[in-house]
């Protein structure tokens, strides 16, 4: 079992749509990052930088004691190898999804994250730091749409890449970016979204989200 320390928000639904994708059991632990349970002493012990979301493999393979994993990016990898997909096994094809896993951890999500904090949170409406952080996420957005020209999904089969961009590239509405010049992007993006497992794992906790922002709901899913 996976214990997933879990928060509906994209970094949240890369780990939830993977163990949906993977058939993975997993249980819930709701984190109120809105309410500071981030800060929990417990949770600091799983994941020492305050950030969800975290897991605990409750029965690991190698038969030892609980086994926590922190950072998106290593959790998706341990979830991989656990079961067996999502992650080629030829150091070629396997360096190329990791690469591009890598790209999202570094590039994709940490952009859209400071550009959606500018833009819809932050009290001051800085224009610098809004326009410098929209160029970048724009860029990344056409990174994306090319390495997708002529590409179903973005490494060979659907794989980790593709559950960690996806959840991201999601926020391009509530975030007013428009995918219109990116085509390819925009493909593949509707085209995940019909995958069961992949609205399942975002499906997971609306309940805990729409009690903490009632009025961003109803853009789910909506193009
Ligand atoms: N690099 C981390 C980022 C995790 C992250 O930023 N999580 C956010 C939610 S999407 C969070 O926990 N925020 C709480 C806070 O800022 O205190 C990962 O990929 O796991």
């Amino acid at each position: 079992m996976i214990d997933v320390y879990y928060w509906p928000t994209p970094n949240g639904w890369k780990v939830s749509i993977a163990l949906e994708e993977m058939e993975i059991p997993y249980r819930i632990v709701p984190i109120n990052i809105g309410r500071g349970e981030q800060f929990d002493p417990g949770f600091l012990e799983i994941s020492p930088n305050n950030r969800i979301p975290a897991i605990v493999d409750t029965a690991p393979d190698d038969g030892d004691t609980p086994l926590p994993v922190f950072e998106t990016g290593a959790i998706l990898i341990y979830l991989a190898e656990k079961s067996g997909r999502f992650l080629p096994a030829r150091p070629r094809e396997r360096s190329e999804v990791i690469s591009w896993l890598m790209w999202q951890m570094g590039g994709l999500g940490p952009m859209l994250g400071q550009h959606g904090h500018f833009r819809l949170y932050a009290p001051e409406k800085i224009d610098y730091a809004i326009q410098r952080y929209r160029k970048e996420a724009l860029r990344l957005f056409g990174v994306l749409d090319k390495r997708l020209e002529g590409r179903e999904f973005i490494c060979g089969d659907y794989s980790l890449a593709d559950m960690a961009c996806w959840p991201w590239v999601i926020t391009y509405k509530s975030q007013q970016l428009d995918l219109g010049d990116f085509p390819q992007l925009r493909r593949w993006y509707d085209a995940l979204k019909e995958r069961p497992a992949l609205r399942r794992g975002y499906a997971v906790g609306q309940e805990l989200r729409k009690a903490t922002f009632p009025d961003r709901d109803a853009s789910r899913f909506k193009t």
